[in-house]
């Protein structure tokens, strides 16, 4: 028998159950997780209990005999007990993938084909089955892991855990037409965390609701806000957030002090329910990340909330967020455009133009490029998309030094802090989802007898936007029951990435140069309808007469 090397839990910090349990020594008794499970009744988990838990996760993990660094797929809501097995993961050296119970199940076997996976969890009123046999399979409950299927065993490899491994990988939209995985590593969290906390954004006394679900990094930075403050996570139920008055009773029953999510999650509130947000007592704070916060609502959110300190967070997945500005209260009139503010402490923003060169004077338009120890490893079996994200520091390209290249555009002001200004590709922001459009063109092509498809933002009214997709399909499919394209989409793409409008095309309209002309088809979608909000999800598909 070897040596067994030192638990890595005797190391300081360097991992992330180290790092977001280190308050549970300090005070136990505090509440770590506040949950609304039944109205009425709020739920709280404190430190110690959530130490204990990861206690009992982390030794069935390790009963397992799961080899260090293999992946283990997460499928939950954000709970305690879900916090505590991506601890206990973390304690067992094991790389979680957080999933959602929503996703459609060929997206996960997409992931589950390209990830590997050693484990598949899921709490025991999950409903996933159908996973293939080479991944164990198991339910995770206030008794700890029950096992369903074990996981394969492997000669291990790796002995000991390092804070250069993978802490958790998330799936988001990818340009080629299969999600996207972005690795993070436990130092790469770690800084994250500590460049955050430095902006004193919550305190022990805090209650932090997190709307996002568990697959969107904002979530763990929620996570790693609540309790590396050593306060405590509140987290939204899903099928709660985008319904008002739901919303509000879990954040007064909960007492939640700060409310953490996309901008889109106020925008039902704000138009039905402004004097009960109002009444909230306890809020004082909001921070929200994702995409531009419409300037109107967030002008009425200050109306409502004026004591409330609003923080625009603005980052990506694969550098976890970036910087944290607060919006200044009031926001004057002549505010067209918000601040970013600058980097993190510890990272650095800088602006880069077309040509490659470093942009310094303000006003002129650049990519945003990200310096930072926080920076993801690279993207899952990805080298080529890797190489493009993680590029030569361009300040000195000799160094061997990578920054993360984003494709958001930006402007630096006169004060030094960036002003946002879009994007350089295609992805696009969806009630701050992340997604590639070509993503949802090439699922759309999958669709039998599809020959080509497009898709697009379109604005909408009430200020979000609406996603809207032409598809050309066969001549010898032109009797095919357009509900087909609408059940193909739910089945096979997030219901945030499936098109609420679908257009029948005989061609797709070209430009003088033969691109597909985007500008016409908007004109096309939004034509028939000035004004018009969309009834539905998916509530149109239709094929208008082209122009020959
Ligand atoms: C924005 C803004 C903004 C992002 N203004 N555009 C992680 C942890 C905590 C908070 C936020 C995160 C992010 N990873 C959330 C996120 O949206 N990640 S993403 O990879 O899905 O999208 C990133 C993109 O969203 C950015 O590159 C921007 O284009 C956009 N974005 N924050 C305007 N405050």
């Amino acid at each position: 028998m070897s040596q067994q090397p030192p638990a890595p839990a005797d190391s300081v910090g360097e991992f992330l159950h180290e790092f977001l349990l280190d308050p549970a020594r300090h005070s136990p008794d505090a509440p770590a997780v506040v949950e609304s499970a039944q109205p009425g009744h709020p739920l709280t988990t404190t430190y110690a209990e959530l130490g204990a838990l990861v206690d009992v996760y982390a030794a069935g993990l390790d009963a397992l005999g799961i080899e260090t660094g293999a992946r283990v797929i997460l499928e939950s809501d954000t709970t305690a007990h879900a916090l505590a097995l991506l601890l206990a993961c973390s304690r067992a050296g094991l790389t979680f993938i957080p999933v959602s119970p929503e996703m459609p199940h060929p997206r996960l076997l997409s992931i589950v084909a390209t990830a590997r996976p050693a484990l598949h969890l899921q709490p025991p009123d999950g409903t996933r089955t159908d996973l293939p046999h080479t991944v164990g399979t198991a339910r995770f409950g206030p008794t700890g892991l029950t096992i369903e299927r074990a996981p394969e065993r492997h000669t291990p490899r790796r002995r000991v855990p390092c804070a250069t491994d993978p802490a958790y990988i998330i799936f988001t939209s990818g340009t080629t037409g299969r999600p996207k995985g972005v690795v993070m590593s436990h130092r790469a969290v770690i800084a994250f965390y500590r460049g955050m906390l430095a902006h004193r954004i919550a305190t022990p006394e805090d209650r932090i609701a997190s709307t996002s679900p568990l697959h969107f990094d904002f979530s763990l930075l929620n996570i790693g806000l609540a309790l590396g403050s050593g306060a405590s996570v509140v987290p939204v139920p899903q099928d709660l957030v985008r319904w008002p008055r739901h919303l509000l009773r879990v954040l007064r029953e909960t007492g939640a002090t700060q409310v953490n999510g996309v901008p889109s999650i106020w925008r039902q509130t704000l138009r039905y329910e402004p004097e009960r947000l109002a009444a909230l007592d306890r809020l004082r704070g909001i921070l929200f990340c994702g995409e531009e916060f419409p300037l109107p609502e967030l002008r009425r959110l200050q109306q409502l909330r004026p004591d409330a300190r609003i923080i625009n967070c603005y980052g990506a997945t694969e550098s976890m967020a970036c910087s944290f500005k607060d919006v200044p209260n009031p926001l004057p009139d002549t505010v067209e455009r918000l601040s970013i503010g600058i980097a993190h402490p510890g990272a650095e923003i800088l602006l880069v133009d077309e040509t490659g060169n470093v942009v310094t004077e303000p006003g002129v338009l650049g990519e945003i490029h990200l310096r930072s120890p926080a920076l993801f490893s690279g993207y899952w079996d990805d080298p080529a998309a890797t190489r493009s994200a993680l590029v030569p520091d361009p300040l000195c390209p000799q160094s061997g030094q990578l920054v993360l290249r984003t494709g958001d555009l930006a402007v630096r002001r006169e004060d030094g802090e960036f002003a946002f200004c879009g994007r350089t590709d295609s992805q696009v922001q969806i009630n701050g989802n992340r997604v590639e459009l070509g993503e949802v063109a090439r699922r759309l092509t999958d669709f039998p007898g599809a020959t080509a498809a497009t898709a697009m933002v379109l604005p909408r009214p009430d200020g979000g936007v609406r996603l809207t997709a032409f598809v050309v399909l066969a001549a010898d499919q032109a009797g095919t029951d357009p509900a087909e394209l609408r059940d193909f989409c739910a089945r096979t793409l997030p219901a945030y990435m499936a098109p609420q409008d679908i257009e029948l095309l005989d061609r797709l309209p070209t430009t003088a140069n033969g691109k597909v002309d985007r500008a016409l088809l908007a004109d096309m979608a939004g034509a028939d309808r000035p004004g018009a909000a969309p009834a539905g999800p998916l509530d149109r598909v239709r094929r208008p007469t082209p122009e020959k």
